[in-house]
């Protein structure tokens, strides 16, 4: 799964990806190479079980980050510079809100909501264009012989047009699951899920929790698949390059109270759906990462397909029952672990032992 960083021209995107991936990428990216990279999840439950376990390696859940090109006033520029975006699961925009009279915006004075809306207007206008153009050529197509799945598409795009007209981006309309289905073949922009990153001065660390109100972007919080994350661009690009243990005691002194690389993470994870149910033993504690919602053999295969098709039964218990009890041995004493069948929802945080056949 891939979160695309977006936003404006130095606006903090490329030390953002620096920061999630810890790479060490050099120069810009430009529209026909963006930069992939691959962040681990944190999870303080992996790390958890391993002292129990002691195992030989921890495994960490994974999500990729593209940095592509800052969007350029040029609006074909613009269209090469999205089109690395369509293959995104997720988008993550970057708002400048840190001061530095030494590298130029294109705005006068930094204006969050603005430079939000002006990065929705590039992804809606893609999505128009994608959209106008699929509905002409779907008219064009009933004109010769009438059928209704073309006809229930187009209903859905015109449903589309209709909200970007009105400058709504499409993650915002609410689409019965079959209408939903229709629009899957379109990799539209708008339509993704969205991380506002708001990337602050160093001196606004202690007031972290604040950010949201005090550039009055409350709304944002209750508009569907979208999340706000304010962090220290600067703050964070010099923890990254610490290791953990020193960067953690480092927080503090900026005033910090978490990690912003580590809640951003996390934030794209749930974003895109996510979430992670862990093995432990000896040779490995490891997080494995699903879709919310699968049931207890899909989970199964992102282990091994061979796992999913031989599934019997799953052992199941809460990691941290787990942790406190000290031992599976001790967690069954006390009735924290159950056996689940194949349609059991898995949850976020269990432990699971499968047994399967074959
Ligand atoms: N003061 C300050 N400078 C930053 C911050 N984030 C990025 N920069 C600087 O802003 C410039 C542009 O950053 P970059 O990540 O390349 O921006 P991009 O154009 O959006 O990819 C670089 O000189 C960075 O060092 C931040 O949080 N605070
Ligand atoms: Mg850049």
């Amino acid at each position: 799964m891939k979160t695309g960083i977006i936003g404006l021209p130095q606006v903090g995107k490329s030390s953002l990806f620096r920061i999630l991936t810890k790479a060490k990428v050099e120069g810009r990216s430009t529209p026909n190479q963006a930069h992939i990279g691959i962040a681990k999840v944190p999870d303080p439950r992996v790390l958890a079980l391993a002292e129990i376990y002691k195992p030989k390696k921890n495994t960490f859940a994974t999500i990729e980050y593209v940095d592509v090109g800052g969007l350029q006033k040029d609006r074909e520029k613009n269209s090469a510079s999205l089109v690395p975006l369509r293959e995104a699961d997720a988008l993550a925009n970057v708002i400048r809100l840190f001061e530095d009279p030494a590298i130029p915006h294109p705005g006068d004075k930094l204006d969050a909501m603005r430079d939000i809306e002006s990065v929705e207007v590039e992804l809606m206008l893609y999505d128009l264009e994608q959209i106008g153009k699929r509905i002409e050529r779907v008219e064009k197509d009933l004109k010769k012989k009438k059928e209704p799945a073309l006809e229930a598409e187009l209903a859905v795009l015109n449903k589309c047009r209709t909200a970007l007209e009105s400058e709504q981006p499409l993650r915002e309309i609410e689409l019965k699951p079959e209408e939903a289905k229709r629009l899957s073949s379109f990799e539209l922009l708008s339509r993704k899920p969205m991380l506002f990153v708001l990337n602050l001065g160093d001196d606004e660390a202690p007031e972290i929790d604040k950010a949201i109100e005090k550039y009055k972007l409350e709304k944002l919080m209750s508009k569907p698949k979208t999340l706000i994350v304010p962090f220290c661009g600067k703050i964070e690009a010099e923890l990254s390059e610490l290791p953990d243990a020193e960067a953690a005691e480092m927080l503090g002194a900026y005033g910090l109270k978490s990690s912003g690389r580590d809640r951003l993470i996390q934030a794209s994870y749930q974003l895109l759906g996510l979430i992670s149910f862990l093995t432990a033993g000896e040779p490995e504690c490891r997080a494995w990462t699903i879709k919310r919602g699968m049931n207890a053999q899909e989970a199964a295969g992102a282990i091994h397909s061979d796992i999913e098709r031989g599934f019997i039964k799953a052992e199941v218990v809460n990691w941290e029952n787990l942790v406190n009890a000290g031992s599976m041995g001790a967690a069954r004493e006390k009735a924290q672990v159950r056996l689940e069948g194949k349609e059991y929802i898995v949850q976020d945080g269990d432990v699971i032992s499968f047994r399967h056949s074959g």
